[in-house]
């Protein structure tokens, strides 16, 4: 398992309400690497604006991985979603999101998680808004699979979205989307207020095999530590299915960006030791 915070691409002017780590993109890597993160999950909003070759180079001198590309601004700083009720702004978002994809093959990035960004099925006047869901993400889909990228979509909770609440619709949606490179994303903040066990819902996610990226966040969304989640049970329930993909602070930058992004990887850290930092046999 690894450890890694959200942080926007300087592409993206507005702060987002759940990014941490402040400064240029060259302080917000370094003090990632120097909090001990293993990846930084990247949060962009105009990607073609991007330098992505600087981009890893800069990931690469700071010993730091793309843990994944965030679609979260998207939604929250240009109003770009998959179900807007005007066609050409969903259309606009899809494209977007082949973007997304495929800034996630050039830095390595496995996955692009699909949140916020899905949008509300109540913005859908013809009633047909799980059907256009489920075409566009197959449309991802089959955009992302030649490029060894996957979606990761989030179960969020109910102030929120009105679609993908719980793990268990996440599963639904999945089933009937019907593609391998489409899995799931467990944002802690969202399962404690949702799932019925947060522990068992890692399991009943990884029993399908599609569970594919962490959120970390405490129940009052402030950083690990500073509510009341149980994370040493998370992580033992992480442990005990083998999980071994990203658990990313993605949470209020409270009382500071840097602080929280801080507390985020040391608290987490008394739970996962760093694979250089290993307990001896
Ligand atoms: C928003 O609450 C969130 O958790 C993001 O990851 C989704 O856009
Ligand atoms: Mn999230």
């Amino acid at each position: 398992m690894k450890l890694a915070v959200v942080a926007t691409t300087p592409d993206v002017h507005k702060p987002s309400p759940v990014a941490l780590l402040s400064g240029s993109l060259e302080e917000k890597l370094r003090k990632a690497a120097e909090f001990g993160c293993d990846g930084v999950e990247l949060m962009p909003i105009e990607p073609a604006k991007i330098d992505v070759a600087g981009l890893r180079k800069m990931l690469g001198q700071h010993g730091l991985e793309a843990a994944a590309i965030a679609s979260g601004a998207l939604a929250d700083g240009a109003g770009l979603t998959l179900l807007a009720a005007d066609h050409a702004v969903a259309e606009q978002a899809q494209e977007r999101l082949w973007l997304l994809i495929e800034l996630a093959a050039a830095v390595g990035a496995p996955v692009v998680t699909i949140g916020g960004f899905r949008g509300r099925l109540a913005a859908v006047a013809d009633g047909h808004g799980r059907d256009r869901l489920i075409q566009a993400l197959q449309a991802a889909a089959a955009y992302a699979a030649p490029r060894h990228v996957r979606l990761a979509i989030e179960p969020l909770n109910r102030y929120e979205s009105d679609n993908v609440i719980t793990c268990e619709e996440g599963l639904e949606l999945l089933d009937e989307i019907g593609h391998a490179h489409v899995g799931l994303l467990i944002d802690l903040f969202h399962a404690n207020i949702e799932e019925p066990s947060i522990t068992e819902s890692i399991a009943q996610v990884a029993a399908a095999g599609r569970l594919w990226h962490v959120h970390l966040g405490d129940s009052n969304r402030l950083a690990p530590g500073w509510g009341h989640i149980d994370f040493g049970a998370v992580v033992a329930a992480l442990r005990d299915v083998g999980y071994t993909g990203y658990l990313s602070g993605e949470l209020l930058p409270q009382p500071t960006p840097d602080a929280a992004a801080r507390q985020t990887i040391h608290f987490m850290r008394q739970f996962m030791p760093p694979a250089n930092k290993a307990r001896s046999p």
